[in-house]
């Protein structure tokens, strides 16, 4: 029986060794809940890195490694402090990661780390191929993995190969300063099928190729010597009953959330100020830095919203290997301590600040407590979370204010949608959020929830699977004439 094979830097589930025992905890990200049904309904495997390197794996403990993937139909592969360091610390996230969301000025090409890159996209193809049988079909995701789809192609060229990037892919302008531009777009011709978020990253890759590669791009087909490759966009949706039921459950439950209870117990004696929420992996991509500004530009500018508004913001710890990021947090932290300090009276806090994941029902909380959700990225491939704040407004209530950067703007124009260097049109979509008549929010999230229940996760899944079905038929056309 043919089956799906998935491939991502990550596998869904997380492994650790805590006292000669391996634990397994499920990831809680949008990727790894968005292939849960594909991955369950297809027979399929999932491959990729446990978050154990090899150092860290006593030699005695291998095969229960493999057998606790196992499990979970997951296959791990091996990899070392060293691949870790110059494969995903370095050129997947001090080179990709900054060049594709247009940090140019962090940016850093560096040939070792490339080559550590090449190898571990090696390692995978190497588990990969292991566990290839005939008709299967290979689904590889995001940037950690462009070089995959070449290395599988080249030994199995009668397997359907999809590549779906996560993040933006740049303008030619920008893709072209990377020294190894040509190697990652012929990584990526290695499928059958690419997809993108949005139309416009399917645009800049089509451009990039034909203006690289010198490639003949028709439409959004790129016609190789043997077979085709289709290259589309597909926005990912989120598992929005999983969001919508937990929000459900958790208004019945007239909540003893630790938001209500600091409120109830005055801690900060404004309980009827409005919150707005900010989420996000703390990431200079989010815009966190200009998102706290934008607020206290707000403060400034319309200083009647003093003790009646407050700012919820939980920023994830990501990446803390990488000096950006090391540098963002201290940039962060400041902030919120200069903003607290300038504006905050006895009674109320400006900003309430959480450096920590939290988990699920936490973040529920956080959703349905809050009266507006303030995401501010630079750049952003799609945003889920902006996607689950509006799945989980039960009773309709709530302002989205998004950035036009993030991919989910160009879905959800019912939002208040603004560009995130403009601090004036922050402010004033504070001040719009506010004011906000209750009718008009549901009437605004009453066409946002539709469409995201429409297209959920599992349809995105779903429709990509299809159309990498259907490009086998036109490799056939090809082979054909
Ligand atoms: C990349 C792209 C694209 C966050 N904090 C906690 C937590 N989360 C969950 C959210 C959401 C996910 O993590 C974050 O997804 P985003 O889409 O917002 O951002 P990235 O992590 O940067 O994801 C992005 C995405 O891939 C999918 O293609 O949209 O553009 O950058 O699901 O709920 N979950 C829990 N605790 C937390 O503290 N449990």
């Amino acid at each position: 029986m043919s089956k799906t094979i998935i491939i991502s830097n990550r596998l869904p589930l997380q492994l650790q060794i805590d006292n000669y025992t391996i634990k397994a905890t499920p990831s809680v990200g949008g990727l790894a809940t968005g292939m849960k049904s594909v991955h369950r309904d297809s027979n399929g495997v999932w491959i990729g890195w446990t978050g154990l390197t090899e150092e860290e794996t006593p030699e005695e403990l291998v095969d229960e490694v493999v057998a606790a993937a196992k499990k979970e139909q997951c296959v791990p592969v091996s990899l070392t402090e060293k691949d870790i360091n110059g494969f995903y610390y370095g050129f997947s996230n001090r080179t990709i990661w900054p060049l594709f969301h247009y940090f140019m000025e962090y940016t850093e090409f560096e040939k070792e780390s490339y080559q550590t890159y090449v190898e571990v996209n090696k390692k995978y193809a190497n588990v990969v191929l292991e566990n290839i049988e005939e008709g299967d079909t290979v689904w590889v995701h995001d940037y950690q993995l462009m070089l995959l789809p070449e290395l599988i192609k080249k030994e199995r060229p009668d397997v359907q190969i999809g590549f779906f990037l996560h993040i933006p892919f740049p303008s030619y302008e920008v893709f072209r300063t990377l020294p190894w531009r040509v190697e990652i777009l012929k990584g990526l011709l290695g499928s059958d099928l690419i997809g993108f978020h949005t139309y416009d990253y399917q645009r800049h890759f089509l451009s990039s190729v034909s203006r690289i590669l010198r490639q003949e791009v028709s439409f959004n087909e790129i016609t190789l010597k043997d077979r085709i490759v289709t290259v589309n966009s597909y926005p990912m949706g989120i598992d929005y009953e999983k969001f919508s039921e937990a929000a459900a459950k958790h208004d019945a439950a007239k909540n003893q959330s630790e938001l209500q209870r600091r409120l109830d117990l005055h801690i900060d004696s404004t309980p009827d100020a409005k919150m707005i929420l900010s989420i996000d992996r703390l990431d200079y991509s989010k815009g966190i830095a200009n998102r706290i500004r934008a607020y206290e530009y707000f403060l400034e500018k319309y200083p009647e919203f003093k003790e009646k508004v407050r700012l919820v913001m939980l920023a994830v710890p990501s990446r803390s290997n990488v000096p950006q990021y090391q540098l963002l947090k201290k940039e962060v932290d400041e902030l919120v301590g200069r903003i607290n300090g300038k504006f905050a009276t006895v009674s109320w806090t400006p900003i309430w600040y959480f450096y920590r994941s939290m988990p699920f029902e936490n973040l529920i909380d956080l959703y349905t407590t809050c009266d507006v959700a303030l995401l501010t990225p630079i750049r952003d491939g799609m945003n889920l979370v902006a996607k689950e704040y509006v799945a989980t407004r039960t009773d309709k209530t709530g302002v989205l204010i998004l950035s036009e950067m993030a991919g989910a703007a160009q879905e959800m124009s019912e939002a208040l949608i603004i560009n995130p260097n403009n601090f004036e049109e922050i402010a004033d979509a504070l001040k719009q959020a506010m004011e906000m008549p209750e009718a008009e929010q549901i009437k605004r999230n009453k066409f946002l929830q539709k469409r995201l229940k429409r297209y959920n996760v599992e349809k995105w899944a779903h429709d990509f699977m299809h159309s990498l079905e259907d490009t086998a038929h036109k490799s056939d056309i090809v082979k054909a004439i």
